[in-house]
């Protein structure tokens, strides 16, 4: 007997208590475990019912992901949920923590379940690109109903324990000690003659006879490129249209063919991805932590009120410092229309908004900051204005006081160095909408100390935010990679594509938009005015880039926000329209630039605009400006919408198109425009030669 499941009595109830910390995943032990406990208390006669709880901080939080993938060993999960199910003990589930995916499937084998009221429970596949796997799919449509089932398994999300009951998924909510309960529980059916009650017996309720055909309307914007969400809905069809046993087939059937895709591999690479993310591999998870208990923020911009809002939503006291009230106001402004739109949608209590906006504190003064334990300054990106900033705050804050800088790409050492104690400053590098976006690329300076690092990096995650550590190099890793795309697409809109042709092949591969419709939608105005400052079209022996580009822009094409830019809007709808304006443009500025136009594929078009972004990639890791592969996964996913289910460009490059593939058509593309661009990185030389992968590094 594993010490993977205890077992222990109280009176005449048999406990069996899963010990497999820190989320009792269902690894096989615990399977065994289960298994042999309930065939063992059923036999004993001493034994009337069995009470299945979690030891530690959660009842069963799911399959053990770890074990996708590898040979099956110990009980199948469905024969142990049978089991359960065929008890002739009465077993009560005794739920706390996050009972999720399969652990809330072994609940739904037991004939009872108690709660305590904080537990969340779910059927959380659909973020690993898979679907509940052992009985979920037939069971919870036979508790709720079709339409509230289909909706908690597509949307995986964590169902609150008093609505679980209020569905009838929970049988009774229990205050305080959840074993004591439990047992009081299982005692009370005993003596109730409670029947063992199976919910394979029940029936599945269909609401309305359209839901499967409404359901797929409804999700095909969101579930565009994923493969779960639609077998889901088939398995929920079979749980209403066929018996128990028929429709636990059919969910095998799409289970085990959605567990073999290169999607759910993709995803449950970044289930892993994201937690790795977290952790620095040169400063242990022990580094002592600066304390943050109040907050301050220079600059109510929309990225400085953004980022007050994060402090806000997290409970943190912040004070927000402008240089005159006007802007102090608008600021305020903005942040409360934000909470009272969210209240509007019922993302929040109505009573809350006022909370929150008392946590903010707004200032003129900067000596209103000199207690405070952390400092961002989101002031505008020019590095004048940020050494009058970090001057000013290294004289007026407190030893201790981490100084951070939101600068979306300027270098962080030089900042640093206008203070006196560069050791306390770091870069945080928000996405807008700050209090919306999840990625933080926190940037470390050559200087930074290892407990500003460890306690910004949970800081991050308190704040609600993946934060993923980088160095300092230029566009850090996201804007850097993004600008490879973006040279590339100019290029090629150069040479014979249009902007809706480049951008439906982004899209179709799973971006949310192209790079020309994000431009419109950013501001067309922006780049042109850094490529002015930055006199780039001077630049000798650099192919330029914003030929097209300025020449939208001096018509005033500023994008969505003129109703023109790369495409035409009839504003105040936002689809982007192609214009053979744009059209003209374009042809003209080839014919200027000498340029005969080449029709171009759409495969030549996705390998010219994602593989140099790769490359970059293995230059961003060789320079050591991210740790692991894995980080510039995390951040492309979660700040710039490369899609989940291709995990990330450097998953996508080891394991989907191959190392070798990428490097050779970098070579192919060197040669035909004799561009070094082209140049493939050292690592991606090293690591094609050495048959490795980014993954290894
Ligand atoms: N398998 C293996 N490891 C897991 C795990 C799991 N299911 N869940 C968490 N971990 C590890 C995680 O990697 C981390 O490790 C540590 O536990 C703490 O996690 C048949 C097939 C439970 C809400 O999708 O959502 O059941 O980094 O940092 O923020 O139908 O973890 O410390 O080394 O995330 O408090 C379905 C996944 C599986 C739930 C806790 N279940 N887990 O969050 O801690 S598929 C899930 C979570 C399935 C069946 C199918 C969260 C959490 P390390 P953490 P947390």
């Amino acid at each position: 007997m594993s010490d993977a499941v205890l077992r222990s009595t109280q009176g005449r109830i048999g406990i069996l208590t899963v010990n497999n910390p820190p989320v009792n995943a269902l690894a096989a032990a615990v399977r065994n475990g289960i298994k042999e406990g309930v065939e063992a208390f059923g036999k004993d006669a001493n034994i009337d019912a069995i009470v299945l709880i979690g030891g530690g901080r959660t009842f069963i939080a799911g399959a053990d992901i770890r074990e996708f993938g590898k040979p099956p060993s110990g009980a199948n999960l469905n024969d142990v949920i049978a089991t359960m199910e065929n008890s002739p003990k009465l077993i009560v589930a005794a739920l706390h923590g996050t009972p999720l995916g399969g652990g809330l499937e072994t609940a739904l084998g037991a004939h009872y379940r108690v709660s305590l009221p904080t537990t969340r429970m779910g059927l959380p596949e659909v973020h690993l690109g898979i679907l509940p796997g052992a009985g979920g799919t037939q069971r919870l449509p036979r508790l709720t109903g079709a339409k509230y089932a289909l909706d908690a398994i597509i949307s995986g999300r964590h169902i609150p324990a008093p609505e679980a009951k209020s569905k009838g998924i929970v049988d009774a909510i229990v205050e305080g000690d959840l074993l004591k309960g439990a047992v009081a529980h299982a005692e009370m059916l005993l003596a109730q003659k409670a029947p063992l009650r199976r919910v394979r017996d029940l029936t599945a309720t269909l609401e309305s006879p359209d839901l499967f055909k409404e359901t797929e309307k409804a999700i095909a914007r969101r579930a565009r490129g994923f493969k779960a969400p639609w077998s889901i809905i088939k398995t929920v069809q079979a749980a209403v249209e066929l018996p128990f046993d028929e429709g636990m087939k059919r969910e095998r059937e799409l289970f085990v063919e959605l567990l073999t895709s290169s999607e759910s591999a993709a995803q449950r690479y970044y289930f892993f991805a994201e937690r790795e993310a977290a952790k620095v591999l040169d400063v242990p998870s022990d580094t002592p932590q600066r304390e943050i208990k109040t907050g301050g923020i220079i600059g109510a911009g929309t990225m400085g009120g953004g980022i007050a809002m994060n402090f806000a939503n997290a409970g943190v006291p912040v004070t927000m410092l402008e240089t005159s009230k006007e802007a102090l106001d608008r600021g305020l402004k903005t942040i409360r229309t934000n909470y009272e739109n969210t209240a509007k949608r019922g993302g929040m209590k109505a009573e809350d908004v006022d909370k929150r906006m008392a946590l903010i504190t707004p200032t003129l003064d900067y000596n209103d900051l000199k207690d405070v334990d952390l400092v961002i300054e989101a002031v505008f990106e020019t590095m004048e204005v940020k050494e009058t900033v970090f001057k000013k705050l290294d004289e007026v804050t407190k030893p201790g006081t981490i100084l951070a800088t939101n600068t979306s790409g300027l270098d962080v050492n030089q900042i640093a160095s206008y203070t006196k104690r560069p050791g306390d400053v770091i870069g945080m590098h928000f996405f807008s909408p700050a209090n919306v976006m999840k990625l933080l690329e926190n940037v470390r300076g050559k200087a930074t100390e290892k407990d500003v690092i460890a306690t910004v990096m949970s800081f991050s995650k308190k704040i609600g935010k993946i934060p993923v550590l980088v160095g300092v190099c230029e566009g850090f890793v996201g804007n850097r990679m993004l600008r490879m795309r973006g040279i590339q697409s100019s290029y090629m809109m150069e040479e014979g594509a249009l902007p809706q042709q480049i951008d439906k092949v982004v899209f179709d591969y799973g971006f949310p938009m192209g790079p020309f419709a994000m431009s419109d939608l950013a501001g067309n105005d922006v780049g042109w005015r850094i490529r002015q400052g930055k006199k780039e079209k001077e630049k000798r022996n650099v192919r330029y880039t914003g030929y097209v580009a300025d020449a939208i822009c001096e018509l005033g094409r500023f994008g969505q926000k003129t109703g023109a830019g790369y495409y035409k809007y009839n504003l105040p709808d936002r689809t982007p329209i192609p214009d053979p304006e744009v059209e003209k443009i374009i042809e003209e500025t080839s014919k200027k630039l000498g340029i005969t136009r080449r029709a171009i594929s759409d495969q030549e078009i996705l390998e010219r605009a994602l593989y140099p972004m790769v490359n970059e990639g293995a230059k961003i890791l060789e320079e050591g400006m991210a740790q692991r592969a894995l980080d510039i996964d995390v951040i492309w996913v979660n700040g710039y919408g490369w899609p989940v289910y291709r995990g990330g460009p450097m998953w996508w490059a080891d394991n989907v198109v191959g190392l070798k593939t990428i490097h050779d058509a970098l070579l192919k593309y060197r040669d035909a425009s004799g561009d070094p661009f082209w140049e493939p990185a050292p690592l991606l030389k090293k690591l094609v030669q050495e048959g490795k992968k980014f993954s290894t590094v």
